[in-house]
């Protein structure tokens, strides 16, 4: 027998809707005051936070997506948590790695807490996570809904050391950090901090195995996505393509030795563990940490840094780059293990922002070219590319004159960068268009290795 549907109420007679409607409304909450702000925020456990309003000038590129993710969002409220150093600097690397996921579920959970807080208060309030989930869909581009390190940074909770972490006044570089997003406004506004934690020791500089950081602080991004995150996203993906192209087990073994593949289970099971982060291990700075430095520098040296310089492990590196040629040279114990990287580009767009994150500046050292290119999609992309003696300059636009000019549909020259297609074979069928010095070209790819 057919049921009759029950008569649909109209928005009007709703009981809910009448019981709401005969509520005074409460109105908006009043603003908070930094100070109540920060006291919320400390009896949610953080143990420092600041506030800043999304306008803020040194975070325009945040505005985007984090109205993407809230658009209502007014203030952004940066919160600190310490992580207990000695963990982090433990060679045996499980240990530290304990040690960033303890810390990392806690950012997560303080700031919920602080979100349920304000909510209490009539605010609205979201907390994007202290690292994961991220937006996937997005990658290999912009994945994170907001720069926790911008924004403690813009809250004068920090400075960006050398090393490209922030660190805190006391607590030193032994944070991790979270961002509750909230359409709140808060009153008043810090004291900028009137010195920069870093001490400059440059002991980062020494004990990152793929180099990363640079003296002069340039910070190799590739160097560290490949190898310290081998077993996240990228390094995931490379090892699923050496399972698609191993013939049998046996070769699969070569390409993905059997404790590489248990790590990478360890990592799917409990959380992706870092290879390294041995910048943070031996940063000294901080009210915390550096009175021990000062009092007895080579026992730093001997009991913090050394026991990371001189592991045995396995260290991840595309072959060609700069990081392969740094671990060569200062840790020859160290075994190379060369990878193929999962940074690819998969628009015209992408291509060109990618470029410089992997730049290497060993292969462009010692010449000069200018590069155009003319990439087809839904119109055209047109960009330029200036190497210099190891430096890179990239451009909207075809600006000043080329030494070599590409024309090609985006899709053919991304599969030619991505090894899928000869570009004899493009040149060939008429699908690669190239003008100009063809070996200023070869020097091209070499400075951008897969
Ligand atoms: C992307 C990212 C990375 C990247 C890039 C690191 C970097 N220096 O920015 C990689 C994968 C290399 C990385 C590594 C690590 N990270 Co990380 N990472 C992030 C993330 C998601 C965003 C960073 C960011 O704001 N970048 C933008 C600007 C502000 O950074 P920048 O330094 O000016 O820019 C450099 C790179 O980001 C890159 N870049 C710039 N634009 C773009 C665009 C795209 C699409 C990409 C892919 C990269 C990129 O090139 C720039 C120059 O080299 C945040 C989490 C979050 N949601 O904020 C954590 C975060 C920065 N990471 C953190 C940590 C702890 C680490 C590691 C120590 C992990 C580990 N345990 O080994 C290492 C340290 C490496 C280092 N010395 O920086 C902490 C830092 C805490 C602190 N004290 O500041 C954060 C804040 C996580 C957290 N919630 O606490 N990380
Ligand atoms: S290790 Fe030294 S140079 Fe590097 S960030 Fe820390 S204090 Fe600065």
């Amino acid at each position: 027998m057919q049921q009759s549907k029950p008569p649909r109420v109209r928005l009007e007679d709703h009981p809910t809707a009448q019981r709401l409607r005969s509520q005074v409304s409460p109105g908006p909450p009043p603003p908070l005051t930094l100070e109540e702000l920060r006291t919320l925020c400390l009896e949610a456990g953080a143990e420092d936070a600041g506030a800043v309003p999304l306008e803020h000038p040194e975070l325009l590129e945040e505005v985007g997506p984090v109205r993407q993710a809230f658009p209502a969002a007014r203030t952004l409220v940066p919160i600190v948590l310490r992580m207990h150093a000695e963990d982090v600097r433990s060679p045996s690397r499980s240990v530290a790695n304990l040690e960033f996921h303890r810390t990392g579920h806690q950012v997560d959970e303080i700031a919920h807490r602080i979100v349920l807080a304000l909510t209490a208060r009539g605010h609205r309030a979201i907390n994007p996570a202290m690292a994961f989930p991220m937006e996937m869909a997005n990658f290999p581009g912009r994945t994170w809904v907001v720069s926790h390190k911008r924004v403690a940074v813009a809250a004068q909770l920090g400075k960006m050391g050398l090393h490209r972490s922030v660190i805190h006044p006391r607590f030193g570089s032994f944070i991790l950090l979270g961002t509750v997003i909230t359409d709140a406004v808060v009153e008043g506004a810090a004291a900028p901090l009137s010195y920069d934690p870093c001490v400059s020791c440059k002991l980062c500089v020494a004990a990152c195995p793929v180099g990363a950081i640079e003296p002069d602080g340039t910070f190799r991004f590739s160097a560290c996505y490949d190898h310290n995150y081998r077993e996240f996203m990228t390094g995931f993906g490379d090892a699923m393509e050496a399972v698609a192209e191993s013939k049998d087990r046996h070769q699969l073994r070569e390409r993905l030795p059997i404790a590489e593949s248990a790590s990478l289970w360890q990592s799917l099971a409990y959380g992706p563990n870092y290879k390294a982060a041995y910048c943070l291990a031996v940063c000294p700075a901080g009210e915390d940490h550096l009175g021990p430095f000062l009092r007895d520098r080579p026992k730093h040296l001997a009991e913090v840094v050394d026991p990371l310089l001189a592991r045995t492990e396995e260290v991840y590196v595309v072959p060609g780059s700069d990081a392969e040629a740094h671990v060569k040279k200062r840790f020859p114990h160290k075994r190379v293990r060369p990878i193929r990287s999962s940074l690819r580009a998969t628009s015209a767009r992408g291509f060109f922002r990618a470029l410089p994150l992997v730049f290497q500046r060993g292969p462009a050292r010692g010449w000069r070219g200018v590069f155009h290119f003319v990439l087809q999609e839904v119109g055209a992309v047109e960009f330029t590319v200036c190497i210099d003696d190891g430096a890179l300059e990239t451009k909207p636009g075809l600006i000043g004159e080329a030494d070599v000019v590409v024309r090609a549909e985006t899709k053919t020259w991304l599969e030619i960068v991505q090894q899928k297609r000869s570009p004899v074979w493009a040149v060939v069928t008429g699908r690669l268009k190239l003008e100009g010095d063809r070996k200023l070209l070869d020097k091209f790819a070499a400075c951008f290795p897969r």
